[in-house]
């Protein structure tokens, strides 16, 4: 069976081995079996839920779209395009929230952690973002939906917009209900800082996160800093139970090698946690140094950048046009 594949990244700048490893790297593979049909999507849209600068935007579009081409994804293949430039997207987002109940959407625990304690304050559409996540998914018929594990309850909503929908119109499977593609180890960094948090674009210390632009220096320096415990490395899995931050560091090298929890546990047992960090950094440093020379080499080619841009959203629009068009059918308008 053909898979439909739909994901998206914003872009918010910063790009980091959390989002490489728990979204971008899962999308390569995606890209590169030739059995499924990938759309990537840049959105924008859900960027401006928190305060953007307009020029800094448009650059961070361009940078996102270099970040999926120097990762490995080929836009002759796959569908990589703006939100924003598929109008489909905001309309299908309100007639969805018009589907979707607010009990549903206020126990979104994404929104409760960005909103934090003043949620008076924040924007309307922070609280609505699931919504135009359903409507970015289901305008493509998408079956699959990589993402990282803070997404999967905003996919757990998606699901039941979809059904709701397909109930209350007695349009059965017009909206195809997709499957969350979550990576079973690792698809959750946290930050260098305290591994109890997700490593986040919007944590404002740098050194929390490697971001994926970042030189082998200081990607050598952040590791070092890299928050651990006073213990040597653990020889048990279960050790790292309550040891968040060994665990994050060992998950990382086990994401970025191939190797199992347990034979990198095995490789470092109870070692310093020094010995161990030159090597993550070494590892690290293999992955991305060549994708963050090919992000800033892409990054001089803005015009190539846009032709990827003007391309996809052709391709998307053609599909998303026509899915806008059934639905107003289906809702009476
Ligand atoms: N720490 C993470 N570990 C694993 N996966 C992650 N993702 C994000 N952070 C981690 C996955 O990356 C994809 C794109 O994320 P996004 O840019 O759309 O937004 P986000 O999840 O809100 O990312 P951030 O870094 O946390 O941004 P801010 O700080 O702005 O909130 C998604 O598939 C996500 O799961």
């Amino acid at each position: 069976m053909v898979k439909k594949i739909f994901s998206g990244v914003q872009p918010t700048g910063n790009l980091h081995l959390g989002n490489y490893l728990g979204a971008i790297k899962n999308f390569v593979e995606l890209n590169n079996n030739d059995e499924n049909d990938c759309i990537f999507c840049v959105v924008d849209l859900h960027a401006i839920t928190v305060k953007q600068d307009p020029k800094e935007l448009r650059n961070n579009i361009r940078e996102t779209v270099a970040t999926f081409v120097a990762s490995g994804i080929d836009p002759k293949k796959s569908i990589i395009f703006n939100q924003s430039s598929v109008t489909a997207h905001s309309e299908a987002a309100w007639i969805l929230s018009c589907i979707a109940r607010t009990g549903w959407l206020s126990r979104m625990t994404q929104f409760k952690e960005k909103a934090g304690k003043d949620k008076e304050k924040v924007s309307v559409g922070l609280y609505s973002y699931p919504v135009l996540m359903a409507a970015d998914i289901l305008l493509y018929d998408a079956t699959h939906v990589p993402v990282g594990d803070d997404q999967k309850q905003h996919l757990e909503l998606c699901r039941d917009i979809a059904q709701k929908f397909n109930n209350d119109f007695k349009a059965e499977n017009f909206f195809k209900v997709p499957e969350p593609l979550i990576q079973k180890e690792f698809s959750r960094i946290m930050s260098l800082k305290d591994g109890t948090k997700k490593m986040s674009k919007s944590e404002l210390s740098d050194l929390s996160r490697i971001n994926l632009t970042d030189s082998s220096d200081e990607i050598i320096n952040k590791i070092r800093k890299a928050k651990t415990d006073p213990l040597p490395m653990p020889s048990k899995k279960e050790e790292l139970n309550k040891r968040p931050e060994a665990k994050n560091l060992i998950g990382i090298y086990s994401s970025l090698t191939g190797l199992t929890f347990e034979k990198s546990i095995n490789e470092f047992s109870e070692s310093n946690f020094s010995e161990f960090k030159e090597k993550l950094s070494q590892v690290i440093v293999e992955k991305i140094s060549p994708i963050s020379y090919e992000i800033k080499k892409l990054l001089n080619e803005k015009s190539f950048l846009d032709e990827i841009l003007v391309e996809g959203y052709e391709k998307a629009n053609e599909q998303a046009s026509l899915k806008i068009k059934k639905i107003h059918e289906i809702v009476g308008f």
